[in-house]
């Protein structure tokens, strides 16, 4: 009885994990060292997630150009950003606005 109860949780499992690598997109990490974002232009598809890791002292914020989104990122904290849009993105720092990247995002 306990060994076919285990056996079923772990078909579920199994097929949980299919489920969620079918449908999500990538994670690309953006580093953020010594006031700059590294790499300061990445590429990616509508789906993906941009994920910024700040391993500075400092905060820092990760700023659409367009305002379309706005990520605090406290020191030695990371943040995270489904893209859900096609098109070249400039980003900033609100704190520091001489830190700039790019997100290149490309359809699916
Ligand atoms: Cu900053």
């Amino acid at each position: 009885m306990r060994a076919s109860g285990f056996s079923v949780l772990s078909f579920v499992l199994v097929a949980l994990a299919h489920v969620a690598s079918a449908k999500a997109g990538e994670t690309i990490v953006v580093k953020i060292t010594d006031l700059a974002f590294v790499p300061a232009e990445v590429s990616a598809r509508v789906g993906d997630t941009i994920e910024w890791v700040n391993v500075d002292f400092i905060d820092h914020t990760a700023t659409a150009s367009n305002g379309a989104w706005d990520l605090a990122l406290p020191a030695g904290s990371r943040g995270r950003l489904v893209v859900k849009q096609a098109g070249v993105l400039g980003y900033f720092c609100r704190v520091h606005p001489n830190m700039t990247g790019t997100l290149n995002v490309n359809e699916k």
